[in-house]
């Protein structure tokens, strides 16, 4: 099996060459297409990041199999797989809000094993490989400590459906009262790095795609947290339906709930979703 400090190296070498292109460009940039609703926006800088990175990863290690959010994806031979979000939060992108970044998740037989996010604003680099722990700017970080939901900061996001949106807004007004406070900052690869360096408590999220969450959730496990997948059940009174890492590698589920956090939140936080109707779905 490759190792996966190497490919963890490779991937934070690659990011932080469109780093500074992407700082530079960050709100001042002409949206130029949308995907799946109106709200969904790709710019030409997404496009160019994308191509960039697909061909250096494709140009040091050929037999490994890409998948990125624009639409590159390369069938490979090696095991390994690539995931890629040029710009993931590319509405903050748009408007220069903090909450955009560069992710690289890799798997090697469809387990996550390296992960690298960027953030071009702040210029956090949070690094991840496994068994070697997560890393923010060189210095190791973990998850925090609190076991107590009242006292948890919560990150969550909202899709691109408004049909979506309304019903995690509705969840919302369940799980507000009984946490600290909820955070929307833009994007679930940056989210997944502060959970694991503790800059919030925990992150859950309905509809994730793999670029997405590939690269931050080897950053919440190596930081000692619990990435929790479930998919949701028809009806809020049965148990969750829990997936795992491996399942979901192979056959991306549309209505994937990902829940990240520390050991001692994972079961009252699935119970809090449970309450509000996020684990039920439509
Ligand atoms: C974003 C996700 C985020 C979600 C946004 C959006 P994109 O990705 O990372 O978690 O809440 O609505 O889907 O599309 O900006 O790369």
């Amino acid at each position: 099996m490759p190792d996966p400090v190497d490919l963890r190296d490779l991937a934070l070498a690659i990011a932080r060459e469109v780093v500074p292109e992407l700082r530079r460009r960050a709100g001042d940039v002409n949206v130029s297409a949308t995907k799946s609703t109106a709200t969904d926006l790709v710019t030409e800088v997404d496009c160019w990041a994308e191509e960039y990175i697909v061909a250096r990863i494709l140009d040091a290690r050929p037999d490994d199999a890409v998948l990125a959010e624009e639409g590159a994806g390369v069938a490979g031979t090696s095991g390994v797989r690539w995931l890629v979000d040029p710009i993931d939060g590319t509405t903050n992108f748009v408007y220069k809000h903090p909450g955009f970044s560069v992710s690289i998740g890799i798997e090697v037989d469809n387990r996550p094993v390296a992960g690298v996010v960027i953030d071009p604003l702040l210029g956090d680099e949070f690094c991840a490989a496994h068994g070697q722990g997560t890393t923010r700017n060189g210095r190791p970080v973990w998850v925090n400590s609190v076991t107590d939901p009242a006292a948890a900061l919560v990150a969550t996001g909202f899709g691109y459906d408004p049909e979506r949106r309304r019903q995690q807004a509705e969840a919302l007004v369940t799980i507000l009262p009984q946490v600290r406070d909820v955070r929307r900052v833009g994007g679930a690869a940056l989210d997944l790095a502060s959970v694991s360096c503790g800059r919030v408590d925990a992150y859950f999220e309905w509809g994730l795609s793999p670029w997405d969450c590939s690269a931050g959730s080897v950053l919440v496990t190596e930081a000692g947290g619990v990435i929790t997948l479930f998919r949701t059940t028809a009806s809020s009174s049965v148990s969750p339906v829990m997936v795992t890492e491996e399942e979901v590698s192979t056959n991306w589920p549309d209505d994937l709930i990902m829940l990240a956090t520390n050991r001692d939140l994972t079961t009252p936080l699935t119970e809090l979703l449970l309450e509000a109707g996020t684990l039920s779905g439509p």
